[in-house]
């Protein structure tokens, strides 16, 4: 059996930690679990120990490393080609809607942190991350229609559980976490992504740790 380690930060706050996790667990591969707590005292020491990169997720795999969550993510896909869709032009589109997630909207990952332990908060954002949100839900309603164009069912984006559904799940619990209205068909998929009992485990052990990072906790709980 390969010997690989997936190190990740806290489940509570850590989005890209839980991107890579998903897929690993989606695929059944085993792995062991190293989980450093961010942003306590001597954690950044802890994560340059397994890459010089200082982030976390890293997959650890036979000796090699791989040090970000699209990499871990691609990596994995080569092996198990089924993470993207099979259909040139909406694996393109997959890719494309992946992409933007990793390197953009900064406004919705600033202001509303993914945060397990968030429930029923209600918080003010900005334009910016409001034009975030209806962006993402424009790429959720072209996945629907692809979706109907080629023929392929729901309940995930463009076919089975991939990169594109593990790239989203954190987006999922933000919206759910501060209650933020959205179109049916959003609703819908953010339900899909709540029921898949691996987030749920994710969701359950996140809650159940004992750090709080201050700066994550936003938005008031209402009564
Ligand atoms: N582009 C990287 C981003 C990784 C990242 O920013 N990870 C955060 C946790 S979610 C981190 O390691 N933060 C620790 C720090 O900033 O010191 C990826 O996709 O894996």
């Amino acid at each position: 059996m390969a010997n690989r380690q997936l190190i990740i930060g806290n489940k509570n706050y850590s989005s890209w930690s839980l991107r890579a996790w998903l897929l690993l667990k989606h695929l059944q591969i085993p792995f062991e679990e190293i989980r450093i707590p961010l942003f306590q005292p001597g954690y950044h020491q802890k994560i340059l120990q397994h890459s010089s990169a200082g982030r976390v997720p890293i997959l650890k795999e036979d000796g090699h490393t791989i040090w970000d969550s699209l990499a871990i993510a691609e990596y994995l896909a080569e092996q198990h080609p089924t993470l993207w869709p099979a259909d040139a032009s909406l694996r393109a589109y997959a890719r494309a809607a992946v992409a933007e997630m990793h390197a953009g909207f900064m406004a919705l990952r600033q202001e509303l942190p993914m945060n397990c332990r968030a429930i029923q908060r209600q918080l003010e954002y900005s334009e910016q991350a409001a034009r975030d949100i209806e962006r993402i839900e424009a790429i959720w309603l072209q996945c629907q229609q692809l979706e109907q164009q080629h023929q392929i069912q729901g309940p995930w984006l463009l076919g089975d559980f991939g990169i594109i559904d593990a790239f989203y799940a954190p987006v999922a619990l933000r919206l759910q976490g501060y209650q933020i209205p959205l179109q049916a068909h959003s609703r819908s998929y953010l339900q899909c992504q709540l029921d898949n009992p691996l987030l749920k485990q994710w969701i359950e052990e996140g809650q159940n740790e004992s750090e709080i990072i201050e700066e994550e906790e936003v938005g008031t709980t209402s009564c």
